[in-house]
């Protein structure tokens, strides 16, 4: 057999005008800092620095709420929902115009291969736009109560493995429901935040609907604990979940919670095995592996184990690791030092903990953040990497022999936010959905996202869902106005 190399293919940088420093998007303007400081954003997969950006203070915090609190008084809660729809189409749209751009400087600042932020993060988040807008004026008849009414100001807060995604899973509901919102993306990753900021003026949306405020963790704090936020919607870890939890208790907040996971990707031996190793490569490689919901362990009936182990190897042979704006690259850059310490540190203690582990032979680039795709097989589940979340490409391979103790495999994890099951059996599809204590639960197939499928967690992986009708409620009261 003749070996077909690929040629590089990379994506023009020239579509992307990154400003070398940016300020605070408050009250419809980019601002400076009242007594904040700066720090870099750099790109994953070559440290370079790609621009210097603003950290907020608790003064520039207080100004943006100040500026949210105003336009939704004056204008937007006094707005129709037609018209609020007529903004989210427009923003929709423009996303869709500039759907390059925001796919290359995505990948440039995130390290996801371009052929994820392409074809995945930045058409799912012009979708979600456009889901939202459809609703602004049906709220009446959504079901979720009688006379809906915005909270007021909402408090977001997102992560770094899907930042333009989850500014929209975030800013789409809450402006079709007539919130208005400060949002605060990744310190590692603010930079679709903040050309989406552009997005706001280009689409003239109302001056304070929507503020951006760039910073760390003290930045997201601030704004959760802000006195004068309603709602905070929070994506992010387990550990600064229950930190919030912990602030906003007792108070009139409201809050969703989206945090992390510890997925089951469960394959019985009547699976479609091709298609159940494309679902498993899919499940924990894709965006490598920083993802919630990654099926980051495989459960495997033991008749097929070493069927299935053999066959994934072959496949993650043939994945292509580096450049991230190559459109050929399968698995780019993992997104900060401080996460490739993560993975490297679990991935060590499965090998000191007795599993054992394997990657494909694969060049990494020699600057940048890079870890190889990586398989344990041989875990059990007291293994760190059976209960920890790595949020990296590597999959813990477990067995069992019975639907019985897949199920209690599966619900062995303080988490609870999705499952992938694998059968042609559509009775057993059901009845282990219903055992799987798991917000989403796909079914011969995985990683699937849509905006009109409501999306969330039990247990540890937090509370509230978005997406859908469900996801609207928790931008609504119908209860009395306070
Ligand atoms: P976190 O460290 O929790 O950071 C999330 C966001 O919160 C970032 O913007 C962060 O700012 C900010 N933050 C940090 N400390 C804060 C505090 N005390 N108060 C308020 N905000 C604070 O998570 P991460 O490492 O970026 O993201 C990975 C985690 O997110 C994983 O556990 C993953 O499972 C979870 N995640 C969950 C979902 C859903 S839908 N359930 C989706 C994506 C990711 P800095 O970036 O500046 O630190």
């Amino acid at each position: 057999m003749p070996t077909f190399e690929y040629a590089p293919a990379p994506e023009s940088r020239a579509v992307v005008d990154i400003a070398s420093s940016y300020g605070l998007f408050i009250n419809g303007e980019f601002t400076d800092s009242q007594g904040g400081g700066t720090f870099k954003t750099i790109s994953p997969a070559t440290e370079e620095v790609l621009a210097e950006v603003t950290e907020a203070s608790a003064e520039d915090v207080d100004r943006a709420v100040a500026a949210a609190r105003t336009a939704y008084t004056r204008v937007w809660s006094r707005m129709s929902g037609a018209d609020r729809g007529k903004y989210l189409f427009r923003i929709a749209r423009i996303l869709q115009e500039r759907a390059r751009e925001f796919a290359v400087l995505e990948s440039l600042d995130n390290g996801k291969p371009i052929k994820e932020s392409r074809d995945v993060d930045v058409p799912t988040a012009a979708a979600h736009f456009f889901y939202h807008a459809g609703w602004a004026d049906k709220l009446d008849y959504a079901g979720l109560g009688p006379d809906p009414r915005p909270h007021g100001v909402v408090g977001q807060v997102i992560p770094w493995n899907f930042p333009l995604l989850m500014l929209a899973w975030k800013i789409a509901p809450a402006l079709a429901t007539g919130n208005t919102v400060v949002l605060k993306p990744a310190e590692t990753t603010p930079l679709t935040a903040l050309l989406f900021a552009q997005v706001c003026q280009q689409a003239d949306l109302p001056a304070g609907v929507v503020n951006i405020i760039t910073g760390a963790g003290p930045t997201g704090q601030a704004l959760v604990g802000h006195e004068d936020v309603d709602k905070v919607a929070f994506t992010g870890s387990t550990g600064v979940g229950k930190a919030i939890a912990r602030t906003i208790a007792g108070t009139r907040k409201k809050a969703t919670l989206e945090l992390g996971g510890k997925a089951a990707n469960i394959v019985f031996d009547d699976a479609p095995l091709d298609q159940a190793v494309e679902g498993i490569v899919n499940g924990i490689f894709f965006n490598q592996g920083h993802v919630c919901c990654a099926g980051s362990r495989l459960l495997v009936q033991e008749s097929i184990a070493d069927q299935v182990e053999a066959r994934l190897k072959r496949r993650l042979e043939t994945l292509r690791v580096g450049d991230p704006l190559d459109k050929n690259t399968d698995v780019g850059a993992i997104n900060s030092r401080a996460q490739l310490d993560r993975i490297t540190e679990l991935s060590e203690a499965g090998e000191a903990e007795g599993a054992t582990r394997w990657s494909p032979e694969c060049e990494l680039p020699s600057k940048g953040f890079w870890f190889r795709p990586t398989v344990f097989t041989g875990v059990s589940q007291t293994h760190r990497i059976a209960q920890e979340e790595i949020f990296g490409p590597v999959l813990s391979v477990l067995t069992f022999r019975t639907p019985g103790e897949a199920v209690a495999k599966a619900n062995n994890t303080p988490y609870g936010l999705s499952a992938g099951i694998w059968t042609e059996k559509g009775s057993r599809i059901l009845w282990m959905a219903d055992q799987l204590r798991a917000g989403v639960v796909w079914a011969n197939t995985f990683n699937k996202f849509d905006p009109t499928s409501p999306f969330g967690g039990y247990k540890e992986s937090g509370y509230g869902r978005e997406g859908g009708r469900h996801g609207l409620a928790a931008y609504v009261t119908t209860g009395d106005a306070t």
